[in-house]
């Protein structure tokens, strides 16, 4: 029965699956190149990124923003959602509506439905940046995905396991890729190697990620 289908359905875009129910999609955010771009500048024009403070008081070498009803920020109090950005004392921009359709297209296409995400966390990986090994834990529910965007220079993505000290895989992640995480993977530790020194045709010396997620 799946053969004949197989057979006969066009080819699918490539799913590699990283663990029960975390996925890379390759070059699934290319057909949304443009409008993405377009979109991130005029997040950035009105929140730009800055870097946060960690509870523990040091200064992220990632630097971050924020667009759509509720925010992830760090200060010296701890993380949270918040829909007012601490920088311009107003909400975070709206999202952009290119946004909406690469995320639910990705989700989607890694099997889960209807994900409908509040909260977009864009990051700036300038050569050097690294985000050590963590959870994604602020959210209300841990089965919901999550959905990550890679744009710009290569990283190596840095995938584990429950417990921090579970073996670490590590993938490639280049322009246009998508991880979406969900289901018995949205709490397995992950972080992103020490960003290499480039220069990409779109986005320069730089690695975008957005990341969209329901939070509350
Ligand atoms: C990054 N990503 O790729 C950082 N979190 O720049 C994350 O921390 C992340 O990619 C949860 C799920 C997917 C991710
Ligand atoms: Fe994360």
């Amino acid at each position: 029965m799946n053969d004949l289908f197989d057979s006969i359905a066009p080819p699918e875009q490539p799913r590699e699956t990283i663990a029960d129910g975390a996925y890379l999609l390759r070059g699934a955010a290319l057909a949304f190149e443009r409008d993405v771009l377009t979109g991130l500048d005029a997040v950035t024009a009105r929140s730009p990124f800055r870097h946060m403070v960690t509870p523990g008081g040091f200064v992220m070498s990632v630097a971050m923003t924020n667009c759509g009803g509720a925010g992830w920020i760090t200060d010296r109090s701890g993380h949270r959602y918040d829909a007012v950005d601490p920088e311009s004392g107003q909400r975070w921009p709206p999202m952009p509506e290119s946004f909406r359709g690469l995320a639910a297209a990705a989700a989607g296409a890694a099997g889960y439905l209807a994900f409908s995400p509040d909260a977009r966390l864009i990051n700036r990986y300038e050569p050097g940046a690294r985000l050590s090994l963590h959870q994604d834990k602020n959210e209300r529910d841990f089965e919901r995905p999550i959905v990550s965007v890679s744009l710009g220079l290569p990283a190596t993505f840095q995938f584990g396991g429950l417990r921090r000290k579970d073996p670490v895989r590590k993938y490639a992640l280049r322009h246009g890729d998508v991880a979406v995480w969900g289901g018995p993977a949205r709490l397995c530790y992950h972080g992103v190697a020490e960003l290499k020194e480039g220069m990409h045709p779109a986005l320069g010396g730089m690695r975008i990620n957005l990341t969209f997620r329901e939070a509350l």
